[in-house]
């Protein structure tokens, strides 16, 4: 799109140019916004909404491609760095394998669970709005929102109350190197992999379990491919929104604004949404799966999972750096504020 524009300039005479600033429609063009998630899930709603108001402000139209549509997480950023694809949204759970300061949503214990507190620190904190834009910038991203799904619960074949009973385990994490060191210090034996080998893997036996937020495992039936839900307090799900940074500097005052606008728009809406959706996820699991066993860990029972993810918090500062104590310091602080 950026390569057209680039040709229409110097190549159209001016006559026509003079006929095609009487056309907006013209000026019309189509972007291209892949996600990692289906149209009903809660990166398809954000999606759907911005689309609505793109199209809704503009000339312009976005063609969304919803999961398994254009391969694994890995493969659509690759497109959308490589400007194929304007908008991706993709979760730090596979981002921080390239950006290890996004791993900061994934260091066990930090975010809140609260969804109120949740709604508050994303939507207000200074950490999440501030402080990753420029860090995605590096990676050829324009970083333009970033929200939660649910808290993250962990679903297994048996029943775990601490690290000893998780001993052997095999649970399948996304492909953050972080995941792989929580579970390690939860006790367990982690395999990092894409989505689509997931439900294959629960199937063969080849893992025994795997966390995600319980809409996402009621919505792909991880439920009934595993005996035990389990709230461990760990986590929040989180994802984000980005544009390729070339093909966003290109573009004029009015469509950035656009962007600007239809995102802030979105996001407020997923807020909303998500602060409903954990209790949404289990009510349906517990009524399509009136067997499967629900446990919430108890404080005590938290406070060992607790002890061993101050050695991962480390493991994020040894790998993140100055800047990723930065942000792990202000996430405390707009926890604390939004509480
Ligand atoms: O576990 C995963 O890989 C997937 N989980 C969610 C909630 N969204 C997309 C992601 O690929």
């Amino acid at each position: 799109m950026k390569s057209m524009r680039k040709l229409t300039h110097s190549v159209i005479p001016s006559v026509i140019a003079t006929a095609v600033m009487f056309s907006p429609a013209v000026f019309a063009d189509e972007w291209k916004y892949v996600m990692e998630e289906g149209l009903s899930d809660p990166q398809g709603l954000y999606a759907v909404k911005f689309k609505e108001e793109i199209e809704k402000n503009s000339d312009h139209t976005i063609k969304i491609y919803p999961v398994g549509t254009l391969g694994e997480s890995a493969d659509a950023m690759e497109q959308t760095q490589a400007g194929l694809l304007q908008f991706i949204d993709q979760s730090p759970g596979f981002t921080g394998a390239m950006i290890p300061e996004a791993e900061a949503f994934l260091v066990p214990y930090l975010q809140p669970t609260d969804p109120k507190v949740v709604r508050e620190f994303f939507k207000k904190g200074k950490a999440v709005n501030e402080m990753f834009h420029e860090i995605y910038r590096e990676h050829g991203l324009e970083l333009l929102a970033i929200f939660p799904e649910g808290e993250q619960v962990v679903t297994t074949m048996e029943e775990f109350r601490n690290p000893e009973d998780l001993e052997g385990m095999k649970i399948r994490t996304m492909t953050s190197p972080l995941l792989l060191e929580t579970y390690k210090a939860f006790g367990a034996s982690p395999i990092a992999m894409s989505w689509g080998e997931l439900i294959g893997a629960l199937k063969t036996n080849m893992v025994d379990g795997q966390e995600n937020p319980t809409i996402w495992i009621e919505a792909y039936g991880l439920d009934e491919l595993t005996k035990v839900l389990t709230y461990t307090g760990h986590g929040q799900y989180t994802t984000a929104v980005m544009a390729n940074s070339d093909f966003y500097d290109d573009l004029n005052r009015k469509d950035k604004q656009l962007i600007q606008s239809a995102t802030a728009v979105a996001h407020s809406y997923i807020l909303d949404e998500v602060v409903k959706m954990d209790e949404i996820g289990l009510n349906k699991i517990k009524e399509t799966n009136p067997g499967y066993k629900i446990v919430r860990l108890t404080e005590a029972e938290r406070a060992v999972f607790k002890q061993r993810a101050v050695a991962v918090e480390q493991k994020y500062i040894d790998k993140a750096g100055k800047r990723g104590a930065a942000i792990i310091k202000q996430m405390r602080k707009d926890i604390a504020a939004a509480m």
